[in-house]
């Protein structure tokens, strides 16, 4: 009998959509979107709407394997979960008794965005293992730090709020692709006639439309948001009464920006000076105006500095107050959670990690060279082959023959080909899950409500076993996901409240509203309850000072500045076995008029790290000097097998130790002929 059934996408995209579930003897045939998340409106992406593929595809893990080959050949044998298990647990013991619990790295990121499939029993079992602890920083990083200095923990201004903006300012995001949902509030606003600005160095979708479109070189958003911080107070548009009552730092912010004049800040981002006067004058005037800031933004060596300049916009403008004014960056603090009562096991303060350089780390290379070498990796709700910059260098870490490798996923990823170990999880849908959107304000409780194929098991059952394997479960141990979602819900100082919300409609919202305002319905979340422009503890975390930049990375022999932003097909490299082989590279016609290259050829894009052969595509929605590949390609699609990730360097951002995706830098020429 077909059934109908309510839940909510937990993938990492801010959108956190409500979806309607139809199923027929428990596999999903149908998937669409609902009403309940007043933001999805009842659409969803196409990806989501063809997850049945993803679910019931060739690359599903059905069950548990153990590798029957050389390490990397990617040839398994299936085996029983008790013998895979028992593995798992016979190594971590071993791997533990000779070189002791930081041999051990736990590596997983948001493959699930939902609250129950991370730091519950997984963060048990590592912290009682004695662990090396994951610095979770592959993306948000730089921004949630930033943010966190001026603001606190604060979430900024909903989509639904768009509607009532005058101005809109959307840079380094690419709504169109990235959050779909914001999308019609954007053109509900273009139509009652409000304003569009774009800064990204590509013309994304909605650059077509804006009455604005800076097209700044990657990378130097700091110089350009500074000359404008420096042009508003230079013009007396800056909102001196506002500044005086609620921000501090306003002096030195000035005094920061004031080396950047138009004309100089301009040269650096290689657009006009005149463009950066015309943003100002449009920022100062418009009211409502908001800024959304996007995640393009942060992924390079000035990424934290730019995102603190970018927000500071806001505030001495005093866009704060009205309706859709002020900025978006993460409304992940509309709910504040925390599984940690339940997990019971204290934090050890054992080896920090830091993700983007895993590659570093098990090779025991700088900054990783002491300490005992990692032994063990278990990977979860994570790709890291497709994902992390300087794949490489990761490659040749996972390729060490004495790592004992664990991977666990739905879907067998280029990461599982180098896996000991390989167990097959439950997919979305498949589990009970609790979430909090990141763009919507919404917390969404889900059951299971289909079927897992195969002997897929969730990730806090597969954690939960080890835990009991390995003889370190502990008298009152919580061990239902009851208790998980209780003890976050708790955190939240809301428990019974939003438990009651939950059971009732399966979502809930903050108690402030759905759609709360700053300084109308909270404050800035500081010691002071001010904006804090230019904050002292992100000034001490950067050599130079936070608003110090860094110059452009390119050489002679790597002039291209190559960025890979998500697009439509993917989430990450989630969904990446559908996209087809031969994807293209995307190059402005003059850049590849003075290489010789023509659309379709093959080419070769590298730099000192690495090289990805794939096709050309010209391309006239990209600046000069900037070339495109998509992020979240599995190796399939280019033609030797490695991808963007294979050119970006493991280098960190400015502020907390973020990726610099788009700083990587390359050249390109024709590929010669195959042999
Ligand atoms: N369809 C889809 N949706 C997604 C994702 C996905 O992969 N696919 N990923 C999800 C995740 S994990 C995240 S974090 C978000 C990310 O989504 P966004 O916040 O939109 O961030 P990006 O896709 O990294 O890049 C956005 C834009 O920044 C531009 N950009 C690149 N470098 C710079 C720069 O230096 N300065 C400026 N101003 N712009 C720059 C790019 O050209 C791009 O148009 O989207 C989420 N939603
Ligand atoms: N070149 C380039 N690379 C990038 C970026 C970029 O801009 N450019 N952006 C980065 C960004 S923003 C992000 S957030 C990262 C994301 O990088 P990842 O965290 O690697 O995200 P995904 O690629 O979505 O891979 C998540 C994996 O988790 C699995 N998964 C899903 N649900 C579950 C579950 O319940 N249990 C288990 N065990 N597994 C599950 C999925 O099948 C998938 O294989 O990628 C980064 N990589
Ligand atoms: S991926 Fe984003 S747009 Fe697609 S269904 Fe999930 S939340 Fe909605
Ligand atoms: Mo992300």
């Amino acid at each position: 009998m077909p059934k109908v059934a309510q839940s909510f996408c937990p993938l990492d995209c801010p959108d956190a959509c409500s979806l309607e579930v139809h199923t027929e003897g428990g596999r999903v045939v149908r998937v669409e979107g609902d009403h309940r998340n007043p933001v999805t409106g009842g659409f969803i992406c196409s990806k989501v709407r063809h997850l049945p593929r993803h679910l019931y595809g060739e690359h599903r893990l059905l069950h548990p394997q153990l590798r029957d080959g050389t390490k990397g050949e990617g040839k398994f044998r299936r085996v029983s979960w008790d013998e895979a298990l028992d593995q798992v647990a016979a190594n971590l013991q071993r791997v533990v008794q000779e070189h002791g619990g930081e041999a051990i790295l736990p590596l997983s990121y948001g493959g699930s965005n939902g609250v129950l499939s991370q730091d519950t029993t997984d963060a048990r079992l590592f912290r009682r293992l004695g662990a090396s602890r994951l610095d979770q920083t592959v993306c948000a990083a730089p921004s949630s730090r930033a943010v966190l200095g001026l603001y606190g923990r604060i979430p900024g201004v909903a989509p639904q709020d768009y509607v009532h903006s005058k101005l809109i300012v959307v840079w380094g995001s690419n709504p169109s692709v990235s959050g779909i949902h914001q999308m019609p509030f954007i053109r509900q606003a273009l139509a009652q006639g409000g304003q569009l600005v774009v800064v990204d160095p590509l013309e994304i979708p909605l650059a077509r439309q804006a009455d604005l479109h800076l097209p700044l070189r990657p990378g130097t958003d700091l110089p350009v948001a500074l000359a404008v911080i420096r042009q508003l107070f230079e013009t007396g548009q800056a909102d001196l009464d506002f500044l005086a009552q609620h921000a501090t730092g306003v002096d030195e912010l000035r005094r920061r920006a004031q080396p950047w004049t138009l004309e100089k800040a301009a040269a650096e981002a290689e657009i006009e000076a005149e463009q950066i006067a015309r943003f100002t004058d449009l920022w100062a005037a418009a009211s409502p105006a908001i800024v959304r800031c996007g995640y393009g933004v942060e992924r390079n060596r000035n990424g934290g500095s730019a995102i603190a300049a970018i927000l500071s916009l806001p505030a001495i403008a005093g866009k704060f107050g009205p309706r859709g004014g002020g900025y978006t960056m993460s409304n992940a603090a509309a709910f504040d959670l925390s599984t940690e009562a339940a997990v019971a096991a204290p934090i050890v303060a054992t080896r920090r990690i830091n993700m983007n350089q895993t590659g570093r780390a098990l090779l025991g290379e700088a900054p990783y060279e002491t300490g005992p070498p990692i032994q063990a990796v278990v990977i979860y709700n994570h790709n890291p082959l497709m994902t992390l910059p300087d794949q490489e260098r990761l490659r040749r870490g996972l390729a060490r023959e004495e790592l004992f490798t664990v991977v666990i996923d739905p879907v067998h990823t280029d990461t599982c080909q180098w896996a000991d170990v390989l167990l097959p999880a439950t997919a979305m849908l498949e589990q009970a899950e609790l979430q909090r959107g990141y763009g919507t304000m919404i917390l969404q409780v889900t059951d299971p409500v289909a079927t897992p194929p195969g002997e897929a098991r969730s990730n806090p059952e597969i954690f939960l076993d080890l835990v009991r394997r390995l003889g370190l479960e502990q008298p009152g141990d919580p061990t239902t996901l009851d208790a998980f979602r209780q003890a976050a819900l708790n955190s939240s100082g809301r428990g019974e409240e939003l438990a009651a919300e939950l059971a009732a409609e399966g979502t809930a919202f903050p108690s402030l509203g759905k759609t709360p305002r700053l300084f109308v319905d909270l404050q800035p979340a500081t010691a002071d309850g001010k904006i804090h422009l230019c904050p002292a503890d992100l000034d001490s975390e950067i050599a130079g000072g936070l608003h110090s930049y860094r110059a452009d990375p390119a050489t002679q022999h790597y002039p291209l500045a190559l960025i890979s932003p998500a697009t439509s097909r993917t989430i990450s490299s989630t969904f990446g076995q559908s996209v087809g082989a031969g994807q293209g590279l995307d190059m402005h016609p003059d850049d590849a008029k003075t290489r010789g290259l023509t659309h379709g050829a093959s080419v070769r894009v590298f730099n000192q790290l690495g090289e990805v052969r794939c096709a050309l595509q010209i391309s006239q929605h990209l600046r000069r000097g900037v070339v495109f590949l998509p992020k979240g390609l599995w190796s399939h699609s280019t033609a030797n097998g490695a991808t963007a990730n294979a050119l970006i360097p493991d280098r960190l951002t400015d502020l907390a130790g973020g990726a610099c995706f788009n700083d990587a830098r390359v050249d390109v020429e024709a590929a010669p002929a195959p042999d």
